[in-house]
C-alpha cells in the first residue's frame, strides 16, 4: 500500500471528557472528523510509540462502528503500526479490551501497546444516536489528562492527515491474519475471538465451580440483562458455557448496532424488563422472581445488582465487595492492596476500608484516576456511584466481574448450607452489612440535556454561594429542620499520590456535620447541552433506623440541595430526568 497525506482542518469541540469523545452518529459522519481525532492521538503519542506498535481497535459494536474500524486500521497502517488487532465483528467490552492489552500475545509473539475503543458506552446508538471513541494507554487504562488535553491541542491545529488509501477493507467477521506490504513492510491485521482472552482471566479470578454449585441449586434463579449491548457475547460464554446457567435467562444478550433501540445504561429507569422481573416494576409480580439480578451497559463495563425485589446501589455495591473480597473471592486471598471511590460515591466504601484498616483514596469522577493508584499497587478495589465497579485485574471498570464478585460472596455465604433449602439473599447480605458497618442512604439526580449557559450559571452560583457558610446555613435551616448545617464546602481538587498531577474543579460539595452531603457537578460524557448530577447522601449508624426507603430518608436533604442551588430557577426543570 501506498501511504497518502489528506489536508484537512481543525474541527471545534474534539475534547475528551470523563471517557473519551462522544457525539452523536451526524457529527461523527462529518468530513474527515474522525480522521482528524485519531491523527491528532497517533500524534499525542509521539512516532516512536507508534511506529512498530501493535493497536487494539474494537468496542461495543455500536452503528458506524464497522466503518469507523475500517478507517483506523487504514490510518494505522499509514502512521507505522505493525499490527492491528480487531475482536470478530470488531466487537470487544471496554474491560475486555483492558484484559487484551494487558494479557493476550499474538499470533506472531507480540502484545498490544494501546487501543482505540469504539463506544459511547450507556448512550444510545443508532444512525441518529450517539458515537464515541477513546483511547487507552500500555496498562490497559484510560489515557490519563496528560494525553488527553494535547491529543485535544493536536485537534485544534490539525493540518493533514495519513491514511493508506488503497489498501481493501479487512474482513472483520472471521477470525485469521491478513498480511499486506507497505513502505516500512508488513502490516497485519489480526481478528480474534472477543471473549478467550477475557474468559481466561476470569478464571483465574474466581473460583467458578463453586459459582457453579451455586448456580446449579433449585432454589437459586439468576437472570442477566445485556439491554442488547456488548456484555451479551460475554455472558453466553461465561454464564451460558462456563457456569451451566440456563440461556433463557439471557435478556437481550444479542448485540445490536442500536441496542434494540432502547437506552443502554443499567439502572432502574432504563433496564426496565430486568426491573419487572425482579419484582421492582410496576406489575409487582410475586412468582418466580429470580434470587439474583444483574445487567450491564453497553460496552459492559457497568453493572447493576438486584436481589429478589431489591435493590443495591451502586456505593453499597463495591463497599460489600472490599468487605467480603477476602474470603468469596480466590484473586484477594493474601489481602487487598486498598481501596478507592470517585469522590461523588458514597462513602460507605470508607466506612469498611477504616474497618478493615485498607488503606482508601478518594479520587474524581472517571475510571483513569484509578489505574495510577492500581499501577503504584496501592489499591485492589474500587468503584464508582454510576454503576462502576471493578478491581486491579485490568484498568476498566468491569460489568461481568462484579457480576462474578456477587456470586462468589453469594456461593461463600451458602457454602455451608449446601443441602438446605433456605438460601442467604442478597437482601440479606446488604441489611447484614448495614448492620455492622451503619447505612448510607444515597440517591442521584439528573437533569439531563438542560441549556449549557443556565447550567454553567447554576454551578457558578453554588461556588459563589461557598464563601460565606453562615449565609448556606441560613438557606439550610430555613428548608429543612431536620438537616444539620454545613461544616465544609469546597471545589473538589485532587492531586494524583502516584505523580502529583492535579486535577481542579471536579465537582462542588457542601459537607454537613452529620455526616451527609451534597455534591453537584457538570457531566462530561453527554454528546448534547448540558446534565447537572446531584449526588445526595446520609450516614446512618443506628442499626434500628437503617431500614427505610431511602428516597423517603432523604426528602429533607433534597430540598435543601434544591433551595440552594436554585435548581427551577436556573433550569426551569421541577424535576429530574432520571433519579438513580
Ligand atoms: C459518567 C459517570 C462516571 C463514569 C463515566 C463513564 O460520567 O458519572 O462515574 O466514569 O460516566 O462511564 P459523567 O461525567 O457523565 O458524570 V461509561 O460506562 O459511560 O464509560
Ligand atoms: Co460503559
Amino acid at each position: 500500500f501506498k501511504v497518502s497525506r489528506v489536508e484537512t482542518k481543525p474541527y471545534d469541540g474534539q475534547k475528551p471528557g470523563t471517557s473519551g469523545l462522544r457525539k452523536k452518529v451526524k457529527v461523527f459522519l462529518q468530513p474527515h472528523y474522525l480522521q482528524n481525532f485519531v491523527q491528532a492521538t497517533f500524534d499525542a503519542l509521539s512516532s516512536e510509540k507508534v511506529r512498530g506498535m501493535t493497536l487494539v481497535v474494537s468496542g461495543d459494536g455500536r452503528y458506524f462502528s464497522k466503518d469507523a474500524i475500517q478507517i483506523i486500521i487504514k490510518m494505522a497502517a499509514a502512521n507505522g503500526v505493525r499490527c492491528v488487532w480487531v475482536g470478530q465483528n470488531g466487537l470487544l467490552s471496554t474491560p475486555a479490551v483492558s484484559a487484551v492489552i494487558r494479557e493476550r500475545v499474538g499470533s506472531d509473539g507480540s502484545k498490544a501497546s494501546g487501543a482505540f475503543i469504539l463506544t459511547a458506552s450507556h448512550n444510545p446508538g443508532g444512525p441518529n444516536e450517539d458515537f464515541g471513541i477513546k483511547y487507552n494507554m500500555e496498562n490497559g487504562g484510560p489515557a490519563p489528562e496528560g494525553v488527553t488535553n494535547s491529543i485535544y491541542v493536536n485537534t485544534t491545529t490539525i493540518k493533514e492527515y495519513l491514511i493508506a488509501e488503497d489498501l481493501h477493507d479487512v474482513d472483520i467477521s472471521t477470525i485469521g491474519v491478513t498480511s499486506f506490504s507497505g513502505p516500512d513492510g508488513h502490516f497485519d491485521v489480526e481478528v480474534f475471538d472477543s471473549a478467550d482472552t477475557y474468559v481466561k482471566l476470569m478464571k483465574t479470578i474466581f473460583d467458578f465451580q463453586s459459582i457453579q454449585k451455586l448456580l446449579s441449586r433449585p432454589k437459586f434463579t439468576f437472570c442477566y440483562d445485556a439491554l442488547h449491548g456488548v456484555a451479551g457475547a460475554y455472558a453466553k460464554r461465561i454464564f451460558v458455557e462456563e457456569l451451566g446457567a440456563d440461556e433463557k435467562l439471557l435478556l437481550n444478550c444479542v448485540p445490536k448496532e442500536d441496542f434494540g433501540g432502547g437506552h443502554p445504561d443499567p439502572n432502574l429507569t432504563y433496564a426496565k424488563e430486568l426491573v419487572d422481573r425482579m419484582g421492582l416494576g410496576k406489575s409487582q409480580s410475586l412468582v418466580d422472581v429470580p434470587e439474583f439480578g444483574a445487567a450491564a451497559d453497553g460496552d459492559a463495563d457497568r453493572n447493576m445488582i438486584l436481589g429478589k425485589r431489591f435493590f443495591v446501589t451502586p456505593s453499597d455495591s463495591v463497599a460489600i465487595i472490599a468487605a467480603n473480597a477476602v474470603e468469596a473471592i480466590p484473586y484477594f486471598s493474601g489481602g487487598l492492596k486498598g481501596v478507592a471511590r470517585s469522590m461523588p460515591t458514597s462513602a460507605a466504601l470508607d466506612v469498611v476500608a477504616k474497618h478493615l484498616n485498607l488503606k482508601f483514596f478518594e479520587v474524581p469522577t472517571g475510571w483513569k484516576f484509578f489505574g495510577n493508584l492500581m499501577d503504584a499497587g496501592l489499591c485492589s478495589v474500587c468503584g464508582e456511584e454510576s454503576f462502576g465497579t471493578g478491581s486491579d485485574h485490568i484498568r476498566e471498570k468491569d460489568g461481568i466481574w462484579a457480576v462474578l464478585a456477587w456470586l462468589s460472596i453469594l456461593a461463600h455465604k451458602n457454602k455451608d448450607n449446601l443441602s438446605g433449602e433456605k438460601l442467604v439473599t442478597v437482601e440479606e447480605i446488604v441489611r447484614q452489612h448495614w448492620s455492622t458497618y451503619g447505612r448510607h442512604y444515597y440517591t442521584r439526580y439528573d437533569y439531563e440535556n438542560v441549556d449549557a449557559g443556565a447550567a454553567k450559571e447554576l454551578m457558578a452560583h453554588l461556588v459563589n454561594l461557598q464563601s460565606s457558610l453562615s449565609g448556606v446555613n441560613k438557606i439550610v435551616n430555613e428548608a429543612g429542620s431536620d438537616v444539620s448545617n454545613v461544616v465544609h464546602a469546597d471545589e473538589f481538587e485532587y492531586r494524583d499520590p502516584v505523580d502529583g498531577s492535579i486535577s481542579k474543579h471536579q465537582g462542588i460539595r457542601y459537607l454537613f456535620e452529620d455526616g451527609s452531603r451534597l455534591v453537584f457537578r457538570l457531566s462530561g460524557t453527554g454528546s448534547e447541552g448540558a446534565t447537572i448530577r446531584l449526588y445526595i447522601e446520609q450516614y446512618e449508624k443506628d442499626p434500628e433506623k437503617t431500614g427505610r426507603d431511602s428516597q423517603e430518608a432523604l426528602a429533607p436533604l433534597v430540598e435543601v440541595a434544591l433551595k440552594l442551588s436554585k435548581m427551577e430557577e436556573f433550569t426551569g426543570r421541577s424535576s429530574p430526568t432520571v433519579i438513580t
